[in-house]
């Protein structure tokens, strides 16, 4: 059978990799972080036994989260991730040349030394120059009063428990706004419409409410337990389906899944969450 790493949830239901090797396990201030080798996706990333991140699958999480803003803000100059320490979402930001700044304010250093070690692959824009990498909670970071503003915030952060719960608040959110310009957008990933649907539709109706304007959008993340994942996009003043066709044409001579046809099938939403929005 050899050794196997179940992701479970709420005791009914588990998702799990075939694992060769632990190859770094430590327990931060945050929590606990595990990088091990799959059979099927190489390296990964697991946060306090969640599944973050694997070398094999990541694009499908980290193009969603990057080009569907990237590819409609109007301005893309000034770029703030949070979360983030696997240094996938950055990279897919600092692909644009337009971007001059990308500030990532991660709560967790021993994560970004981790992964900055132990998954080069995912990380690959470390060195960038037009990168600044801050090590503080997001949360009060985003609250201070000297951040300037942002053309793109894209929130990257684990499940809604320890350390990321507060990325799921109203009060982060109106932060996030008020350093965003009004053109601006956020993009937050807001977990699985199929296991965590309740979390999912609060974090839409927040969004909403701070923004004036918020839409979910879905693709399938094989590692994540239920399959599907969402992330959601509110701007004050864009649409996401303004797509700077240019932009995107650019962002496929790289991507492996994002596309402006898959970004636009990516925003309709399935009927059942669709009535619970009253849309
Ligand atoms: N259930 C896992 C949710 C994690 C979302 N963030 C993943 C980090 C990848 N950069």
């Amino acid at each position: 059978m050899g050794l196997w790493f179940d992701e479970i949830y709420d005791d009914m239901m588990r998702f799990g990799l075939r694992v060769e090797e632990t190859l770094y396990s430590a327990t931060s201030p945050f929590q606990k972080i595990d990088i091990v080798k799959t059979t099927k996706h190489g390296r990964a990333l697991l946060l306090d036994e969640l599944w973050m991140t694997s070398e094999g699958d990541e694009f499908y999480y980290h193009e969603m989260i990057a080009h569907p803003a990237m590819t409609t803000a109007p301005q893309i100059e000034r770029v703030l991730v949070i979360g983030g320490g696997d240094g996938g979402t950055i990279r897919e930001v600092l692909s644009y040349p337009e971007v001059k700044e990308c500030v990532l304010v991660e709560i967790d250093g021993l994560v970004v030394d981790a992964c900055r070690k132990w998954l080069p692959a995912i990380g690959t824009a470390w060195e960038d120059p037009r990168l600044t990498v801050v090590i503080e909670d997001a949360i009060a970071w985003v609250k201070a009063p000297d951040r300037g503003k942002f053309d793109v915030i894209l929130v990257d952060g684990s499940d809604p428990v320890g350390p990321a719960e507060g990325l799921f608040g109203t009060p982060f959110y109106e932060a996030c706004r008020s350093i965003l310009h009004p053109h601006g957008v956020l993009v937050t990933q807001s977990e699985s419409p199929v296991i965590y649907r309740e979390t999912h539709l609060m974090a839409v109706r927040r969004l909403e409410e701070v923004f004036g304007n918020a839409w979910p959008y879905y693709s399938v993340v094989p590692i994540y337990n239920g399959g599907e994942w969402s992330w959601t996009y509110a701007s004050a003043q864009t649409s996401p389906f303004d797509i700077i066709e240019s932009r995107a044409t650019r962002a496929e001579d790289h991507t492996r899944l994002y596309n402006s046809a898959y970004h636009r099938g990516a925003f309709a939403i399935p009927n059942r969450i669709k009535k619970e929005l009253g849309r």
